[in-house]
């Protein structure tokens, strides 16, 4: 073996070993129980583009993001992209799901959306709910599992209205854990490893 192949190796044993110890340290309060969302019945497409409603679990995909983003506020908003790349850096689209997030009388809001690779390419996961975060850093919504569609896949996220953002590495809010965030481009160590998500 090689100096430089020793050298690397030995790096990626300390990197695994600082990974494994961030996951001992950093555990959840506490676990919660609910039921995981329901498969949706046509995610075959590629780029996916599926929603999620945190309360009822229930998961519909899409043809178009654009589509998606209609359904996931209720009709408020028809014109986002109709592939949804990049859609986390679109000015205008984040200012339209910010305000509608931030309102008391929109009837299903973005808390976030949730992208497979990182750089917000790849499948969409838009995630729903009947109203948005509150202005304190608490909880406000919770998966304690993304389902077995989205495990392990997401790879960069954006919040909406004023959600921030934790993704755990196992369900139940366990293991290591990102901070909590308002969006993150590239999820580094955690990237293709969340399976339990909060929003505070
Ligand atoms: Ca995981
Ligand atoms: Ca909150």
């Amino acid at each position: 073996m090689s100096n430089g192949v020793r050298a690397t190796l030995i790096r990626a044993i300390v990197s695994v070993g600082a990974a494994s110890i961030l996951a001992i340290v950093f555990q959840p309060a506490a676990a919660r129980a609910a039921s995981p969302p329901t498969p949706p019945d046509a995610a075959t497409r590629s780029p996916a583009t599926c929603t999620v409603n945190v309360e009822t679990h229930q998961q519909r995909c899409f043809t178009s993001f654009r589509a998606a983003i209609r359904a996931a506020t209720a009709g408020a908003v028809t014109d986002a992209t109709e592939d949804g790349k990049y859609a986390a850096t679109d000015a205008k689209l984040t200012a339209k799901l910010d305000a509608i997030g931030k309102s008391s009388t929109a009837a299903s809001v973005v808390l976030s959306i949730e992208y497979s690779v990182s750089g917000y390419v790849g499948d969409q996961w838009v995630v729903t709910a009947s109203s948005g975060c509150d202005t304190n850093l608490d909880e406000d919504w919770e998966l304690s599992y993304v389902g077995d569609r989205w495990n392990d896949t997401i790879g960069s996220f954006r919040g909406y209205g004023n959600c921030w953002v934790r993704h755990w590495e196992d369900r139940d809010f366990r293991g290591s854990y990102t901070p909590i965030q308002g969006t993150d481009n590239d999820m580094g160590i955690m990237n293709n490893k969340a399976s339990s998500i909060a929003w505070y």
